[in-house]
Parts: C-alpha cells; structure tokens; sequence
C-alpha cells in the first residue's frame, strides 16, 4: 500500500523532471528567429519580451553581421574579414525594454542604412490584467469585520492540586 505510493510519487516525479528536460519553455522566455539573406533581415522588425533571445541564422551566400547601432552587441566584430556565412547562428539575450537598432557592416550602416533592423523590447509588464468593475448598491455597505476574538486560554491546572486531588 505504501509501498504502491511511494512508486507512484517516484514515477510522476521521473516524468516530471523528463517533461522539463523535453520542454524547455517552462521557464517564460522565448526564443525569436530573424533570417540573414543577401541582403536583409527577415523580419527586419521583430517585438519581444524582456529576457527573451533573439536567434539570427545566416541563410544567404554572402558574409554579413549583426552589429548594434550602440555596439551593445556585434556578431562579428572584425567584420569585414571575419563574418558571418552561411549557415552560422547568432543569438543575443534582450533583458531591457527599448528599441535596439542594429545592421551589417557589410552591407549597411547604423542609424537603419541598408541592411539593417530593429528589436523593440516591450516593458516588463506586458501581463494584461482584467479589473473588474467594483459596483456598490446603495445601502449595502458590508458589516464591519470584527476580529475574532481570542480563545479565552483555558485555567492554568495547578499541578500541586492535580497531585492532592
Ligand atoms: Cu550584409
């Protein structure tokens, strides 16, 4: 019976820690892909959430980069020399809000010239919450909450009494 339990308990936490190992967007944050081409990003203009990551796989035949307008992050740094080709992946972790301008060396230039994009990372609080609207009727005013009032402690028994008893 116990023993019938404690399998049971074992087993959902087996499937538990399976679950999480094969689905790895429990945590909230996303991952959004933008297509390198020859030459432009796909979609040029993409819109996340704080902490999530956007991916940029090079799909083209040409070298290219993704270099932020404010240097706040660069694929490719010796960009022309050593870039990005085909089939490389880059990805960066937005953890602010704002709108991140950024471009290929290559083949464009800060500022949205040529090949570039933007990444609009929207305020924390994205949640939309629902209020429901507070009616009061007239007259209806709910009674006061008193606090409940403590349990009177019960008589201390004396121990001399209960030994003379
Ligand atoms: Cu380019």
């Amino acid at each position: 019976m116990l023993l019938r339990r404690l399998v049971a308990l074992v087993a959902a936490g087996i499937l538990a820690t399976t679950v999480a190992m094969i689905w790895p967007v429990s945590s909230g944050a996303a991952t959004a892909a933008v297509d390198i081409q020859d030459s432009r990003f796909v979609a040029a203009a993409i819109t996340i959430a704080p902490g999530d990551t956007v991916t940029w796989t090079e799909s083209g035949r040409g070298t290219h980069s993704v270099t932020a307008d404010d240097a706040s992050f660069d694929s490719s740094p010796s960009c022309p020399g050593t870039c990005l080709g085909n089939g490389s992946v880059f990805s960066h972790t937005f953890t602010a809000a704002g709108v991140y301008h950024y471009y290929c060396h290559i083949h464009g230039g800060p500022g949205g010239q040529g090949m570039s994009g933007t990444v609009t990372v929207l305020a924390a609080a994205t949640t939309t919450t629902t209020t429901a609207p507070t009616t009061t009727l007239p007259g209806t005013s709910p009674p006061a909450t008193t606090p409940p009032t403590a349990a009177a402690a019960p008589p201390a028994v004396s121990a001399t009494a209960a030994l003379t008893g």
